[in-house]
């Protein structure tokens, strides 16, 4: 990792918000792309955090503030994507499941979606089935990308599945699960299309769902 990468990585973990914006221009000025600052130091630093309030070293208001530095800085980096091209690629709902109200890394992948050609419609968090639902009739949307980080509200990914199926929307309309507590054995358990690990794999799985070929 280099050095200005490892700058914006400490700052989050060391919640140093009055320093983060300068880190991360040092960034862009070295040729890292707005995605690369957010996979490759700010992503690493919340996951440091992360590791730390499991420990008993942070406590919530350390929780709370690394999340207001990460914020700041994918505020920034968004203002610094180019637009998608019309958003020509299709709509896709996101969203924080029920009962959940992390949503940096959704934000993340609402930006790098829109920024791929994707008009993405953010429900926001804690967000219930019946509006993912109801979104996607009102909208004709055929994706679905759903956050979720915490192990205790995996039923509310469940939730989403079995209320499309009763709408009869399940056939038409693909369900891709990311976040901290998710995983392609839960993508299985939970019956949705796709899991994906980062924004990165998010446009990917969408991608491939609208049949986008993908020459990475
Ligand atoms: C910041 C943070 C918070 C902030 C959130 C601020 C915000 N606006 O989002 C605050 C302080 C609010 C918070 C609260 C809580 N938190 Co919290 N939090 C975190 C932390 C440190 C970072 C999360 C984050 O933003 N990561 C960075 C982003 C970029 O990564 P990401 O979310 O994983 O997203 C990436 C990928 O997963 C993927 N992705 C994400 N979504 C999707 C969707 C799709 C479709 C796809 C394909 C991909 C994808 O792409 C993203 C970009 O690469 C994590 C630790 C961790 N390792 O995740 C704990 C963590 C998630 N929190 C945890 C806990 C316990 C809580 C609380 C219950 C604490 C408490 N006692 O109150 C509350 C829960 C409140 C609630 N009801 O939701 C635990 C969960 C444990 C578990 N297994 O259930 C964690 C894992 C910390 C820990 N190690 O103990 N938290």
């Amino acid at each position: 990792m280099s050095d200005s990468l490892e700058a914006v990585r400490d700052a989050v973990v060391e919640m140093r918000d009055e320093e983060i914006s300068s880190l991360v221009l040092a960034c862009l000025d070295e040729g890292y792309s707005p995605v690369e600052v957010i996979e490759k130091a700010v992503a690493p630093g919340l996951e440091i955090v992360g590791h730390k309030f499991e420990n008993g070293d942070f406590f919530l208001a350390d929780l709370i503030l690394a999340g207001e530095v990460v914020t700041q800085a994918t505020g920034m980096l968004k203002e610094r994507m180019s637009p998608g091209e019309g958003a020509e690629k299709g709509k896709v709902i996101l969203a924080t499941v029920r009962g959940d109200v992390h949503d940096i890394g959704k934000r993340v992948v609402g930006m790098l979606l829109a920024a791929s050609g994707y008009e993405v419609i953010d429900l926001g968090i804690d967000v219930p089935a019946e509006k993912i639902v109801e979104t996607a009739r009102t909208t004709g949307a055929a994706m679905i990308g759903l956050s979720a980080l915490l192990t205790t509200m995996v039923g509310s990914i469940r939730e989403v599945v079995e209320r499309m199926t009763e709408a009869g929307l399940r056939e038409r309309v693909k369900i891709a699960i990311g976040g901290a507590c998710c995983s392609q054995s839960l993508a299985d358990e939970m019956g949705v299309d796709a899991y994906g690990e980062s924004a990165v794999a998010a446009v990917r799985i969408f991608d491939g769902f609208t049949g986008v070929v993908n020459t990475d």
